[in-house]
Order: C-alpha cells, then sequence, then structure tokens
C-alpha cells in the first residue's frame, strides 16, 4: 500500500550529491598510498567541492594530518576518518526540539525566507510532537498572503490539532497573542507559529519580531523560546548566507533544513554545523508528514563519507 521509497532512502538521496562528489575524489586521491601534504590538500579539496565549507574542510584536514600523517592509508580508511570527523562536527549540533518550557505552552516561532518551507516543516513538527503525546497548537502568523492561512488549517486539520488564525492582513502580534491565552486555557503544551518570510525587507521583519516578542512577553517572559530558522538545502551556500542574517536579525535558537532530498545539496548540513554550532533541529526529507525528524549524526556522516 506504501510503495514511497522508506526513511533512510530518502535520507541517502538527499545527501547523494555531496556523497557522490566527495567519494569519487576521495577514491581518486588514494593510492598515493602515505597521507602527505598533497594528499591531505586533495582531500581538503575534496570536501569543500562537496559543499560542506571551508572551515569543516580545514578542520578534518587538521584532524587527520593529526592523527595519520605520513601514514599509509587505504580508500576504505580514508572514508571511515573522514566519516569520524563528520560525525564529530554534527554531534554537537544533533539537538531534537525539547518541549520543557514552564509554564505552557512552549512558544515556537519559525521564521525563514519564501517558499523555504516553514509552513510544510510545522506541519511535520506538530506530527512529531502530536506522536510524542505533546497537546500542540498553530498559530497563523503569517498574515501576509491569504492563502497562506488556509494552507495552515489545512495542515492543523490533517495533523489534527487546533489552530488560531486571524483575518487576512491582521496582526500577527495579536494572532500570537491570542494563541498563548488559548493555549494556556487549554493545556497546549507547544505553540508552533508560522510566520511570513521576508528576508527582502529586514526592518519589517525586525519590527514584526520585536511586536511579537513585546505582546508574548505580557504573558511569559521566556517566549519565544524557540527561534527557528528553516532553510532549503536545496540552496548551498545561500543557506548558509540565511543564517548570517536572520541570525543578527531574528535571534535563531535553532535549525531545521529541509528538501534534504533528490536535488539537494547535503553537506550543506556540515557547513552549517561547522560555521554557526546552532543546533540542528531536524532534518526534512519531503513533502509529507512523517517526513522530518531528527537526525543521527553518525549516519549521516557514514552517509556523507560514503561507508554507510
Ligand atoms: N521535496 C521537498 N519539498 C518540500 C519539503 N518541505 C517543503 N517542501 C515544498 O516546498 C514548497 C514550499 O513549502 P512551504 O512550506 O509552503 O514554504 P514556506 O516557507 O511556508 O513558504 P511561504 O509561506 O511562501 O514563505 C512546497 O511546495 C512544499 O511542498 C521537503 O522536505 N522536501
Ligand atoms: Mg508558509
Amino acid at each position: 500500500m506504501n510503495d514511497r521509497p522508506s526513511w533512510s532512502d530518502r535520507l541517502f538521496g538527499g545527501f547523494r550529491k555531496t556523497s557522490e562528489r566527495l567519494t569519487s575524489n576521495l577514491t581518486e586521491i588514494v593510492g598515493t598510498a602515505k597521507l602527505d601534504d598533497a594528499t591531505l590538500d586533495d582531500v581538503e579539496d575534496a570536501l569543500i567541492l562537496s559543499d560542506l565549507g571551508p572551515s569543516a574542510a580545514a578542520r578534518i584536514r587538521a584532524k587527520l594530518a593529526e592523527k595519520r600523517f605520513g601514514l599509509e592509508i587505504t580508500e576504505r580508511e580514508l572514508k571511515e576518518a573522514v566519516a569520524d570527523e563528520i560525525a564529530a562536527i554534527l554531534r554537537p549540533v544533533a539537538k531534537p526540539i525539547e518541549v520543557t518550557a514552564f509554564p505552557r505552552p512552549q512558544v515556537i516561532l519559525v521564521i525563514g525566507v519564501n517558499g523555504s518551507g516553514k509552513t510544510t516543516t510545522i506541519a511535520k513538527l506538530a506530527h512529531l510532537l502530536v506522536e510524542d503525546d505533546y497537546n500542540v497548537m498553530l498559530a497563523a502568523g503569517d498574515t501576509f498572503r491569504a492563502a497562506a492561512i488556509g494552507q495552515l488549517a489545512t495542515w492543523a486539520d490533517r495533523v489534527g490539532v487546533p489552530i488560531v488564525r486571524g483575518p487576512e492582513g491582521g496582526d500577527p502580534a495579536s494572532i500570537v497573542f491570542d494563541a498563548v491565552k488559548k493555549g494556556t486555557e487549554i493545556g497546549t503544551d507547544a505553540l508552533i507559529v508560522d510566520t511570513a518570510g521576508r528576508l527582502q525587507n529586514k526592518r519589517e521583519l525586525m519590527d514584526e519580531l520585536a511586536k511579537i516578542r513585546k505582546v508574548l512577553g505580557r504573558l511569559n517572559p521566556e517566549a519565544p523560546h524557540d527561534v527557528v530558522l528553516v532553510l532549503d538545502a536545496t540552496n548551498g551556500q545561500n543557506a548558509l548566507n540565511q543564517i548570517d542574517v536572520f541570525k543578527e536579525v531574528a535571534g535563531v535558537t535553532g535549525i531545521v533544513m529541509t528538501k534534504l532530498d533528490g536535488t539537494a545539496r547535503g553537506g550543506v548540513l556540515v557547513a552549517a554545523a561547522e560555521q554557526y554550532g546552532l543546533p540542528i533541529h531536524a532534518i526534512g526529507v519531503g513533502e509529507k508528514l512523517d517526513d522530518l525528524r531528527p537526525f543521527d549524526p553518525d549516519l549521516v556522516a557514514r552517509v556523507i563519507a560514503g561507508v554507510a
């Protein structure tokens, strides 16, 4: 009845581009026997070409040099060693969202540029939390487009969670305020707030978030507890630039990387981990409800290095 590829097949799909490029390059490099400077240069180049970014590449190179310089190394050993170093970068940031807020609800603000996958990710995250027995509520804070409210409402229906919505063009801060009040009344554990993607106007985004924070502060000074940036993994380097901007403008507390299927440039996950060190809560590998999950850093590292 379900002939969709499994979660792990889809995960492999998202890292295929990165992995194929990296492993074919590593395969060419080895055969020169000893791990010397020239070989290390080639390894570093291969890592950069695979979207892992210059700083992760430099770190992995340094670790390989520290542990194995001048030693003979087989292709398999090199790939295993690279996998170990990638895992060391990913492990500290692989942190699922935890619902710990007291008082409830935990307010999770979801931000990102247009089309990065915010609304779909909210639905998937809600589903994940519902499966963990949390009471979840959505708030339609993207009042910019009429269709956005309807889209979130459809998802809320599918997931089976309540939604608080206002009119098109309404004030997102007042919707969030209403949602927190209602959530408090009905015992919501996690309130996930959709927002409009408007990177083109930083000022507007900053003002809107400041207003949401101010209004929330009256109900709960700790809120929003999470400011989750949704990134589209097919955007490569551009996704990293978005971290820079949103970190500064919106005080991002964690990342969800989505569209890690098909044409994704999965290596960017490692680049993001190395350069920013922000928690990466989950990865999305498709448009269905069960397509978002926390990730296993060791498995992802092995997939990227071609030893899974
Ligand atoms: N392949 C793939 N597509 C995805 C994934 N997540 C979201 N999408 C698709 O990406 C498109 C945009 O997703 P939305 O969730 O509407 O993005 P958004 O950030 O809310 O967009 P705006 O509200 O316009 O800012 C939709 O067609 C989604 O189905 C994913 O993990 N994989
Ligand atoms: Mg949306």
